[in-house]
């Protein structure tokens, strides 16, 4: 992690958006860290630290309540061993905040070297429904490798690219015989879930139609884009600026080539939502140093 030096002369008390007093002992708790796994819900978040309690810990999940980290009610953040499971709300700008703060407690407390993987879901381009794609580079809706950072007046653009030694391990570790795909591929991270996403149900008449839909579904499959979510352009140009390893792991909902709706039922997406969470367990299945 190389993290702004500025902070160093800085003492900072106070963590504004995790509302989080920084007293040694709350510092500490975040010392000792090696994996960040990030979701967009809290709940997910929770429900993945109850799995992490049971597989590494042995701790049966019906007596096992993860405790959140910080009072703020926008973020969670759960620990189990040297894994923390947090929520990062919806979108680049929900995310981005929350790595800024996540990152400079981690920072405070000591841990230099930290891993970040997303687990989300996604809507997939020309994938099986239920396929979990491990990003190997992010891209803008127009095509863009980097996202113009918003620095004052002026936009910084910085790389989009994941780590793709983290993404083409965590892509090995995957056990044969499991009951879904799993694929390395791009991913676009839009700004908006309907008109971004080029979809026809939502609020707003589209300005676009069918057929330029269909050339753009077609151009960004041979960039090897295979889903659309909301968050990845900024998770991998913040990882980029301060070296963090990064990727994300998402599961598609839906195969856009074939529709805009997601109709699966609840069921279904909690079990395309535990796919993700999967490959993230079977990644750290193989380190010797969980815990
Ligand atoms: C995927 O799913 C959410 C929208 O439904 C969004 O957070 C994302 O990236
Ligand atoms: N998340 C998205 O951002 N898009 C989809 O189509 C499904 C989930």
């Amino acid at each position: 992690m190389q993290i702004n030096q500025l902070l160093n002369n800085l003492h900072e008390k106070y963590l504004y958006l995790l509302e989080l007093e920084l007293t040694p002992e709350v510092i500490n708790s975040f010392a000792g860290v090696h994996y960040v796994l990030m979701q967009g819900s809290s709940n997910r978040a929770k429900d993945l630290a109850r799995k992490l309690a049971e597989r590494f810990m042995g701790i049966c999940p019906t007596y096992f309540e993860p405790q959140d980290m910080i009072p703020t009610s926008r973020y969670k953040i759960y620990r189990v061993g040297n894994i923390l499971s947090v929520s990062h709300g919806m979108g680049n700008t929900s995310i981005i905040a929350l790595l800024h703060d996540l990152s400079k407690i981690l920072y405070y407390a000591g841990n230099m070297k930290v891993e970040y993987i997303r687990i989300g879901t996604s809507g997939g381009i020309g994938v099986t429904p239920g396929t979990v794609i491990i990003t190997k580079k992010a891209y803008m809706p127009n095509l863009a490798n980097y996202l113009p950072l918003p620095s004052l007046d002026i936009n910084i653009n910085v790389p989009t690219d994941f780590n793709l030694e983290l993404a083409t391990n965590i892509y090995k570790a995957q056990p044969r015989g499991l009951e879904f795909e799993v694929a390395l591929g791009n991913s676009i991270a839009a700004d908006d879930f309907y008109l971004g996403q080029g979809r026809f149900d939502g609020a707003i008449t589209p300005k676009y139609d069918l057929l330029f839909r269909e050339q753009y579904f077609k151009k960004i499959q041979e960039l090897g884009i295979r889903n659309f979510e909301m968050e990845s352009t900024a998770l991998a140009a913040f990882c980029n600026q301060v070296q963090i390893p990064a990727t994300m792991l998402a599961v598609t909902l839906v195969d856009r080539t074939q529709g805009d709706q997601v109709t699966a039922t609840s069921k279904q997406l909690a079990e395309f939502s535990d796919r993700s969470q999967q490959v993230a367990i079977n990644y750290l299945n193989n380190k010797t140093n969980i815990i």
